[in-house]
């Protein structure tokens, strides 16, 4: 395989993907992405143009999704709404990307008979209780409890159908939280670091009991050219680092990584329908292919993502207050009392709750 098509390469888990094709094969890769608020260019700085090319556009456009997908071998399919808390305020995009714009891709991979590898998520599983033993399998059934994971869990079951019904050569990967450089702040972990270099106190949604089972995106990336090198078509793989933390251990590691006290951050209002944990049962990745992860000590992954934001504050500057002011006209407010040890002044529709230490 010499060609990749990879779209939403400018996304977080995209442009890190491409950044480790680039050291580690000798792939060519283009990237379609349509630079919605959470895709940045700028993540894709310096690649060689020899192996490299961004084209910006949208993966409904079936005419170019068309003739890039004849230029190439393959397609990762990456592009997609990804965050939770936007579908619930405006799901509309959710539906036209996820589910349409993969209708659009699987038809163009069906008439040009290219590899087809399709980017998910554990969340299409729906949640786990805390003291359950069994984590997610590849023979889970489905669940999802949001507009994105439900219209996740419904883009994958275009590619099944397309591989039962059109025999087109596709694997899916459904992979856990990922975390790293190139995250959008409005995402859990850069939400918080960005808000302690602000002097902004971080935001717990509820108690802080649900866990995500995190795994860094460089292992990410090399789980999904495994599944490219050595995937059967037809097959699921779902990808996991064994890295199952609550977001109140996740929140107060942040805090003393940059040096605040431990109890530092506010409860805040919770999500409508929060799901309560995730955790991925990767097995079937490790043992009919071979993959480990590389980077599973959290610890030493997430001083890396803090340092990163540090040094980076060009990048992620510009979509901060837009971020918060999403949260804050959706509603989120301190919490006081029951729910846990809040402190600093309320919210009250404002994007700041306090100052931390
Ligand atoms: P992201 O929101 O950071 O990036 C999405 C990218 O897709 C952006 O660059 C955006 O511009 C682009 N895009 C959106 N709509 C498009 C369209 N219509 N046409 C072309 N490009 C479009 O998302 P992410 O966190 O990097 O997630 C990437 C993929 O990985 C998604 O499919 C997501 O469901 C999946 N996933 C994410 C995680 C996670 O922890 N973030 C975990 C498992 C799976
Ligand atoms: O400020 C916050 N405070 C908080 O407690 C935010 C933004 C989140 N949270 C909680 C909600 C979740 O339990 O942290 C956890 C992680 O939240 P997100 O970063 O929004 O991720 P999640 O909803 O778990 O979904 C992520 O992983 C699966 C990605 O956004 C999805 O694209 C992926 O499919």
């Amino acid at each position: 395989m010499l060609r990749l098509l990879v779209t939403g390469g400018a996304g977080f888990i995209g442009a890190n993907f491409i950044h480790y094709v680039m050291a580690h094969t000798d792939l060519q890769v283009v990237v379609l992405d349509k630079l919605t608020y959470a895709g940045h260019e700028s993540s894709l700085a310096g690649l060689p143009t020899d192996r490299f090319r961004f084209v910006k556009g949208d993966i409904c456009d079936a005419e170019l999704v068309d003739s890039l997908v004849a230029g190439v071998d393959a397609v990762v399919h990456y592009a997609a709404e990804s965050h939770n808390d936007n579908s619930l305020a405006d799901p509309l995009p959710f539906l036209q990307t996820n589910i349409m714009g993969t209708y659009v891709l699987l038809d163009a991979v069906r008439k040009h008979g290219k590899r087809f590898h399709h980017i998910s998520t554990d969340e299409v599983y729906g949640e786990l209780a805390l003291d359950e033993p069994q984590r997610f399998t590849e023979h889970t059934p489905y669940n999802p409890s949001s507009p994105y994971s439900s219209t996740k869990a419904g883009s994958d079951l275009l590619v099944r159908a397309w591989v039962r019904s059109f025999g087109v050569e596709a694997t899916i990967s459904n992979c856990s939280n990922n975390y790293g450089p190139f995250q959008h702040v409005e995402k859990f972990i850069p939400r918080q670091i960005t808000n302690i270099i602000d002097g902004v106190r971080p935001r717990l949604y509820g108690s802080g009991e649900n866990v995500r089972d995190w795994i860094h995106a460089d292992d990410h990336s090399s789980a999904v050219l495994r599944i490219l090198e050595r995937g059967v078509p037809g097959e699921t793989y779902l990808i996991g680092a064994d890295g199952e933390r609550n977001n109140k251990d996740v929140i107060e590691a942040i805090l003393v990584g940059m040096g605040q006290p431990a109890d530092a951050y506010d409860h805040v209002t919770d999500r409508p329908g929060h799901d309560l944990r995730y955790a991925i049962d990767s097995s079937r990745l490790r043992t009919e292919l071979g993959w480990a992860p590389s980077h599973a000590d959290f610890a030493v992954g997430l001083a890396g993502t803090i340092a990163w934001y540090r040094d980076n504050e060009d990048w992620w500057r510009g979509q901060k207050s837009a971020a918060e002011a999403k949260y804050s006209s959706a509603g989120e407010q301190v919490q006081h009392g029951a729910s846990g040890q809040a402190s600093g002044a309320a919210a009250t529709g404002q994007v700041i709750s306090g100052q931390v230490g």
